[in-house]
Order: C-alpha cells, then sequence, then structure tokens
C-alpha cells in the first residue's frame, strides 16, 4: 500500500519538478546553430524563463552568436562594438525577462541563410521573490505591451505545477 503510494507521489515528481528548475535549450536541437533552419518554429510553443539557458551548438569556426536588438534583427546587423560568442558550445543564460535576438555574424548566414532567433523570456516563477519580481517586471518591458501580458499569464501555469508538487510532498509526510 505504501510503496504504490509512493510511486504514485514519485511519478509525479519526476514529471513536474524538472519544469522548476532551469532549463537547458538547444538551439535547433540536433540540428544545432546553423543555416536555413526555420528557428521561428523551434522556438514556438517553447516557455523560456529567467534562469533558463540557450545553447548555441555548431562547428567552431562554422558560424557565431552575436546579440542584437530589434532593429538590428531585422537588418541582420550588429553594434560595431559588441563581441560574438565563437566556442561553437556557446552557452547564454537568459538573466532578464522580455524579448532576446540573436544572429550569426559570419557572412550571409543571417540575410540569406535566416540565421537568427528571437526568443521571449518570461519572468522566473520562482516563489523565492514574489514581492520584488511583480514590481520590477512591468517597467522592465514598458516597451512591448503584449509580451508584458503573455509573461504574467503563462506565470500561472507553473506555479499551479509547483503547488501539486507541494501537496504531493505532504501526502508522503503525511
Ligand atoms: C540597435 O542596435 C543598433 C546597432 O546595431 C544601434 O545603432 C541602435 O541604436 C540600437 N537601437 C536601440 C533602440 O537600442
Ligand atoms: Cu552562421
Amino acid at each position: 500500500m505504501a510503496s504504490s503510494q509512493l510511486f504514485i507521489i514519485l511519478s509525479i515528481l519526476a514529471i513536474f519538478v524538472p519544469s522548476t528548475l532551469a532549463t537547458d535549450y538547444v538551439v535547433g536541437d540536433d540540428k544545432g546553430w546553423t543555416i536555413n533552419f526555420d528557428y521561428q518554429a523551434w522556438a514556438q510553443g517553447k516557455l523560456f524563463y529567467v534562469g533558463d539557458n540557450l545553447v548555441f551548438n555548431y562547428p567552431k569556426g562554422a558560424h557565431t552568436v552575436l546579440k542584437v536588438n530589434g532593429t538590428g534583427f531585422q537588418q541582420c546587423a550588429a553594434a560595431l562594438d559588441s563581441v560574438p560568442l565563437t566556442s561553437g558550445k556557446d552557452v547564454i543564460n537568459l538573466a532578464t525577462p522580455g524579448r532576446k535576438w540573436y544572429i550569426c555574424g559570419v557572412g550571409q548566414h543571417c540575410e540569406v541563410g535566416n540565421q537568427k532567433l528571437v526568443i521571449t523570456v518570461l519572468p522566473s516563477s520562482s516563489s523565492s521573490a514574489p514581492s520584488s519580481s511583480p514590481s520590477s517586471w512591468p517597467s522592465a518591458t514598458a516597451g512591448p505591451g503584449p509580451s508584458t501580458s503573455s509573461a504574467t499569464t503563462s506565470a500561472g501555469p507553473r506555479f499551479a505545477l509547483m503547488m501539486v508538487t507541494t501537496i504531493a510532498f505532504g501526502m508522503l509526510m503525511a
């Protein structure tokens, strides 16, 4: 009796706990960071949270990763002083919420090869700082309105999952 209950609870934890931890997103999955890949489709449906990482995999020397703004994304142009990532296994920690744009700086990869990625990073759903985050993110994302509202609604499900996990723990201890 007790072991089946434990199994159920561990199953619940196995499903839900990883979603509350930082996630590494390998950009392009098995294809990595390359030309002629639909990164818009890749990003579709994924929820990026503050604290998650983007991992750009590519043969060193074949591509680079440049962080740009929305204009740079449209025009495939980076600021003159921006330093590209070139390791071939570049990890970018998503430290702040909002829109993030990345392009390849090699040749015409961005313009012709469509090697560009745009994502929206949602505020962390971590309950460790509930009082400070609501005051900080509306002002930080004052420009693009829609991303702020979607961030607010998307934080809900994750919080619900944490509650389920907490309740499961409570059942285990009871
Ligand atoms: C975007 O980046 C470009 C450099 O690529 C810079 O000239 C421009 O001022 C930036 N725009 C904003 C809104 O920061
Ligand atoms: Cu490239």
